[in-house]
């Protein structure tokens, strides 16, 4: 029997591509001579497209796909799919939520210690010899401050469990309030910019949260407090965020994502105060593989079921 013709638009883990290729006849779209030819010959053939966060799903391949069923991707952040399309066609998309809660939170918490205590900076001031001269100037606590976490969903909630632990007392913003949780409500991302030490951001990204973050914010949040981030670096205006650390209108940052990855901006470089990871949040041999066990059984559960295992919601 002839195999399913599945689409892949951007590189995977290699034992994904290996898993999938074992079951599907998979076809790498950037290995064509001419993607747009490819797709305009040969793109009515494809039920099934895999793709991932980082790569996203546009309107035009979409588009360009007319027999499309099913779209598997690699993440939980879906910002670059166009989900609203895909759902106008009666697309189904699978996507990778739950798995990789922990090790986000794991980053996130790690971020807020750096940036709060230093680490990364003290390790530069050790390795430049500096620790001969001079001790390393005193940090900022952790234990026992105020975290105030925009975006309370799956991964703020892990977030919170392990600052917890470290007796942080928590605080949120949400477009909703959740009377399920324990944490008190902010009812605005100023008010709790004000009110919190550390501000994470663990929100979606996409055109509804897009520069919430603003210089405002961060004259709330002020010259002692933090900002994390651990979503998308949309969710913040990031020319604000450089004069603010610049400036010392506020006192750190710790960052896993940015506007344009991986280009990260010469100004932040720069800067002692901000803690910079490549975004790695997810990226543990554990987590990814999770993470691709979850794509192939969305894939195979709509050619068995005619459901994805785990789909995007459809309101959204
Ligand atoms: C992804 C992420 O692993 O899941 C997400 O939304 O941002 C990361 O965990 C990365 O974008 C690869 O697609």
């Amino acid at each position: 029997m002839n195999k399913t013709k599945l689409l892949m638009n951007g590189r995977l883990l290699p034992q994904l591509e290996a898993a999938l290729s074992a079951e599907f006849d998979l076809c790498a779209l950037w290995q064509q001579a001419s993607p747009d030819d490819f797709l305009t010959q040969h793109g009515h053939a494809f039920s099934a497209l895999v793709s991932s966060a980082k790569t996203g799903v546009s309107k035009a391949l979409i588009q360009a796909l007319p027999a499309l069923k099913v779209i598997s991707i690699f993440g939980v952040g879906y910002d670059a799919v166009d989900v609203a399309t895909a759902h106008q066609h009666g697309i189904q998309i699978g996507y990778t939520p739950e798995v990789l809660n922990d090790c986000v939170a794991d980053t996130a918490m790690g971020l807020l210690i750096d940036v709060a205590r230093q680490f990364s900076a003290s390790d530069r001031h050790v390795r430049a010899g500096r620790w001969l001269k001079s001790p390393f100037p005193l940090t900022t606590r952790v234990s026992g401050k105020r975290l105030g976490i925009f975006g309370l969903g799956r991964i703020g909630q892990t977030i919170a469990r392990r600052a917890s632990g470290f007796d942080m007392e928590i605080r949120y913003h949400n477009r909703r309030q959740n009377l399920d949780l324990p944490y008190t409500y902010e009812p605005t991302l100023a008010s709790l910019a004000e009110w919190c030490d550390f501000l994470m951001v663990a929100s979606s990204g996409g055109a509804e949260t897009k520069h919430l973050i603003s210089s405002d914010i961060l004259r709330k949040l002020g010259p002692k407090g933090f900002l994390i981030n651990i979503a998308r670096g949309s969710v913040i205006n990031e020319q604000a965020l450089i004069e603010a650390l610049e400036q010392g209108v506020i006192a750190g940052a710790g960052l896993d994502v940015y506007a344009d990855e991986p280009n990260v901006p010469e100004r932040l470089l720069r800067l002692d105060n901000a803690v910079l990871l490549p975004h790695l949040a997810s990226a543990t041999q554990e987590t990814r593989q999770a993470m691709a066990d979850l794509v192939f059984q969305n894939l195979a559960a709509y050619f068995k079921t005619g459901r994805v295992k785990v789909a995007v919601p459809m309101t959204s």
